[in-house]
């Protein structure tokens, strides 16, 4: 089908085509959708800004995951530097209202300095605030408060809506102020997320609902188009599907899902190769877009780590999966995660652990060494050079017609002019081959039919590969017939033009371009080429095998390089000015942004070694070269310099953990026969709110029931016992991964340890012989693991954490009374810590009083000297502190830091809470892992200064626990053209009021 390209404009005519998709309304002609707003509109086949039609290559990161805003613009740059254009953030509802009607969004909970970032960057956002987000956030991104919602959640439930209201018309304003319009970068706002299913009761999809968090967007100010992430190709909410409709429909997809265990293993039919013809009859009005498409995967307790997920969803994976996006048209694409972060101080939901790295493009640690940050530069940086690919209509998957070989498949994207490129997507046809097959192909050029190679050659398809050919595609004015191989990008720089074509090391590939055989100047000679056609044709054709040594010709105004790709990788793309203009260098490990003035080039820069670069296409006069503001000497001239970058290898000393000052406090004193519990909340509600779970308890024992909704909960259940008492059953519930230990007085009952997959547990205790008349205490101590997601229906976020049963078995028919206290961290809901929010903290003794803070008051009565290497020798929980120095060289150096623990569960089981300077930044559990390696961004360290390490240890058994090692370890130092690291706010140790 040709597109009807309908002009960017005020009015957009929607042509809603005979649509038979979901919704679809049949018979509809022509509607009339007023926009907001000018500056960002669409037709069917892409987005435009300002007029300009541009693909929306974007990435997801989360400013809540790195909470030290002076960071979020080196993952920008990281992020513009691959060539695409846009983030795509969350906002997690649960941090910025805590508490009913308090919404808070200051320190690093502010999202000012993200979209100025943005700004600084240069690239675009697309705003999702939910109010519901999944993004394994505890709760989906919904506050703990919510469980105590009656109605359904995330549907038209009158208290449901109301419990939305304040949040959602705070945090649109916030969007509303960034949004283009107003001069910022937010172009696109997504209500909800994957409004997709309901249970079956449910009336599916509720368009009142989905216009109600429309309408609290708008409300707020927002006139950005609306765009939707349907769970899977639904057509859900799409344009004509009335009440609820978006402006831009959108979906999801994680083609090979969330189970990194087999890496290796692409299962049969994961491909999705029906997306645009899916496309055309649920949203033929609008641009494709996938506004989530697989770049990582979660990974939860006991899971495999996610190295392993990183080489599930690796560059092999970039390479067929999104080239396949490409052949669907896709043109606005985001990619989830591009960098995962952390989910520090409870924020994750209990499906995963401490690191959110997501195996992602960009590390946790902000390092860029996976191959796949590579890869998707060189693809991005494609894309957004080749702007015939956002008009030209993508087909159907063909066999045999452009390839002559059945185990290839050729899927185009068609010109529909003459003057402008196609383009062929290359693969193989089961897509999980690992062969290497070899094939020809066949395209109709505006020269006619041509069948390559024309040399007595043989193109080569490698195992899991995938290669964008095209024809007639215009390089700066000149023509490139046909290329086999991949583009990386081509330029116009003050020297001439520069066009960069890659292949795999030993790959034989073809090109024709504009220019005479006798023309064609041998600049460079090292991969092998062939030259073909005379010097009456337009075109020469060029042969030519990629090898690590390159080849460079110079044909007519177009210089060509020929990498082969691990080369490519090497390369950068950067603007050095407002006006369009660019260079072009090759070497360093990252190229952040670059300028030129005065015969001066500057360029912000990252090494992790030393090395020499090469800038190709700087203008002739530049005699002055500085890198992060040191100058290097140029050598060479014209097109090509060349500066070596020496790198002076800094020299710092990593504190040994083991050698600190340790103290030492108990942090579970209510296991002492003289403990006082007067000053805790008594658990006295009757009744609750809860529709998830049934009271099962004569008192409500939910934490969240009380304002507990994150951390650790400590019970105190007082009770004289009747002596007929056999034995207790004890019902806790935390979320997969959680852990439980019970108490009876300072008898330790028992511990559930926890696994990779039960969210609660079940056990009877033996207490028989207990005199009549006895008094004695239950101190039950649950580690929760956060709030489940859920699914529309369920309402499966409000599952209650803490203690849902408690029984006693007797003898005789008597009734044992237990009166319940509980807590979770100091005050609830009024929590004490603004700067770190409500989830930061839980409910141990050391968290209420904020020992985990900096400078507490080891030298205080309670604190002794001991190390967590010392360890307790029964069970309990023990608290550690102590300061230490850093004086790392961080103006100049990036130089990534993890505390890491020693994998070895001989000096018994355990589960710990990591504090630096009071930020929780690690759950370590010793028996279900996968994590042991816990990175801490500077921002949260300070690297020249006193910092202060807190560390809970929960000995799960009788003969306690220690800690069988340690230790801060430093990554490669990288020298950084990085903004220097701003310090957060870390509101240090304070008496607190009330606390018990
Ligand atoms: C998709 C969610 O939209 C996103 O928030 C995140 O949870 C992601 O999954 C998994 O990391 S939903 C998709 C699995 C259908």
């Amino acid at each position: 089908m040709k597109p009807s390209l309908i002009l960017a404009g005020v009015v957009q005519a929607l042509q809603v085509c005979a649509a038979s998709g979901a919704g679809g309304k049949l018979g509809t002609t022509i509607e009339d959708r007023q926009l907001d707003q000018d500056i960002v509109t669409w037709d069917n086949r892409s987005l435009f800004i300002n007029g300009e039609r541009l693909m929306i290559f974007s990435g997801e990161f989360h400013p809540f995951r790195l909470p030290v805003p002076s960071l979020w613009l080196d993952i920008f740059q990281k992020v513009k530097a691959m060539g695409l254009n846009c983030v795509s953030f969350y906002v997690d509802w649960a941090l910025l209202e805590g508490k009913p009607g308090n919404f808070k969004a200051e320190g690093v909970f502010d999202l000012k300095p993200f979209f100025d970032a943005a700004q600084k960057a240069g690239l675009y956002l697309l705003a999702r605030p939910g109010p519901y987000i999944n993004a394994e956030a505890s709760g989906g991104g919904f506050p703990g408060w919510v469980s105590r919602v009656r109605g359904t959640l995330r549907t038209s439930a009158p208290d449901y809506l109301a419990a939305t209201d304040n949040y959602m018309s705070n945090i649109a304003k916030i969007i509303a102020d960034a949004q283009i319009t107003n001069g910022g970068p937010v172009i696109l706002l997504q209500p909800e997320n994957e409004y997709t299913g309901a249970v079956s009761y449910l009336p599916f999809p509720d368009g009142a609902y989905m216009e109600y968090v429309i309408q609290q967007s708008k409300k707020a100010g927002v006139v950005v188009p609306i765009i939707s992430n349907d769970a899977r190709s639904s057509g859900h909410n799409a344009p004509g599907t009335g009440v609820g409709e978006v402006d831009i429909y959108g979906h999801d997809n994680y083609p090979l899902g969330f189970d990194c265990a087999n890496p290796t293993v692409w299962p049969s039919g994961n491909l999705r190769t029906n997306y645009w013809s899916t496309h055309l009859q649920q949203s033929p009005s609008t641009p494709y877009s996938l506004v989530e498409f697989q770049a990582g995967s979660f990974d939860p307790w006991g899971g495999w780590g996610f190295e392993k997920c990183s080489e599930l969803i690796n560059h092999e994976f970039e390479r067929v999966f999104y080239k396949n996006n490409y052949a669907a048209g896709v043109t606005i694409l985001n990619l989830y995660m591009i960098y995962g972060g952390t989910n520090w101080g409870n924020l994750g939901h209990p499906g995963g652990y401490t690191s959110y790295d997501y195996g992602s493009v960009i590390k946790e640690d902000r390092t860029i060494t996976r191959e796949k940050y590579s890869e998707l530069k060189l693809q991005a940086t494609f894309i957004q050079s080749s702007p015939d690919y956002l008009t030209a209509t993508p087909g159907t998957n063909t066999v045999n017609e452009y390839s002559n070989n059945g185990d290839i498949t050729v899927t185009p994207l068609l010109a529909n002019d003459t003057a402008a490129a196609s383009f062929f997507i290359v693969r193989h046809t089961n897509y999980a081959n690992t062969a290497s097959t070899n094939y020809r192909v066949t395209f109709s050029t505006s020269k006619g039919s041509i069948s390559a190679p024309v040399t007595n050659q043989t193109l080569t398809l490698n195992g899991r590969d995938s290669k964008v050919m095209v024809t007639d595609y215009d390089v700066q004015g000149t023509k490139v017939l046909y290329s086999t191989s991949d583009i990386f990008t081509h330029q116009k720089t003050e020297s001439g033009v520069i066009l960069i074509l890659y292949a795999g090391a030993g790959e034989y590939n073809e090109f024709a371009i504009q220019g005479s055989r006798s023309a064609v100047k041998e600049i460079e000679n090292g991969a092998d080429y062939v030259l073909a056609g005379d010097n009456s044709t337009e075109f020469v054709t060029v042969g030519w095998t990629a090898s690590p040594q390159r080849s460079i010709l110079q044909i007519g105004d177009v210089q060509v390089y020929l990498l082969d790709r691990n080369s490519a990788y090497n390369y950068w793309v950067t603007s050095t000015g407002d006006d369009g203009s660019k260079i072009i260098i090759n070497g360093p490990y990252l190229v952040r942004s670059a300028s030129i003035a005065d015969n001066a080039l500057q360029i912000s820069a990252d090494f992790n070694k030393s090395t020499s670069i090469e800038i190709i296409g700087a203008p002739s006069g530049v005699t002055k070269f500085t890198v992060n503001d040191r100058e290097f000497t140029l050598n060479g001239n014209g097109s090509s310099l060349t500066a070596n970058i020496t790198l002076d290898e800094p020299r710092y000393d990593i504190p040994a953990l083991k050698d600190l000052e340790w103290k030492y406090i108990d942090t579970l004193p209510e296991i002492k026969t003289d403990y006082d519990d007067s000053a805790w909340p008594v658990a006295d509600l009757t009744s609750s709110n809860n529709t998830y779970q049934r009271l099962n308890t004569p008192v409500s024992l939910f934490g969240s029931d009380y304002g507990f909704n994150a951390g650790i909960l400590i019970y105190r259940g007082h009770f004289n016992a009747t002596g007929w008492e056999n034995s207790f059953s004890l019902w806790t519930q935390g979320g997969s991964g959680f852990g439980a230990s019970i108490w009876l007085d300072d008898v330790l009952l028992s511990s559930f340890h926890g696994d990779g997959s039960s969210e609660y547990s079940q056990a009877s205790y033996n207490i028989s012989s207990l005199e009549a008349g006895s008094a004695h205490v239950f101190t039950v101590v649950v580690d929760q693991t956060g709030h489940n997601e859920l699914s529309i229906g369920e309402d499966d976020m409000k599952s209650p954490r803490g203690i849902v049963g408690w029984r006693f078995d007797t003898t005789k028919a008597t009734n044992t009374p237990i009166s319940w206290k509980l807590t979770g961290n100091l005050g609830g809901e009024d929590y004490h810590d603004a700067a770190r929010g409500p989830l930061n903290e839980g409910g141990l003794f050391a968290e209420r009083h904020g020992y985990h803070l900096p400078n507490p008051p080891v030298s205080d009565a309670g604190w002794s000297a001991s190390t967590p290497f010392d360890g307790i020798s029964s069970a309990g929980v023990a608290f550690y502190a102590a300061p230490f120095t850093l004086d790392l060289p961080s103006e100049a150096w990036d130089i990534p830091l993890s505390f890491v623990f020693t994998n070895d569960t001989s000096s018994g089981a355990y589960r710990a809470q990591l504090y630096i300077n009071g930020w929780q930044f690690g759950k370590y559990t010793s028996d279900i892992g996968p994590q042991t390696e816990y990175p801490v961004p500077e921002g949260i360290l300070n690297y020249k200064g006193t910092n202060w390490i807190g560390l809970s240890v929960w000995a799960l058994d009788e003969g306690g626990a220690k800690v069988p090692g340690l230790e801060l370890v430093a990554g490669t130092p990288v020298w950084t053209g990085r903004e220097e690291v701003q310090l957060v706010e870390a509101p240090e140790w304070e008496a607190r009021d009330g606390a018990y």
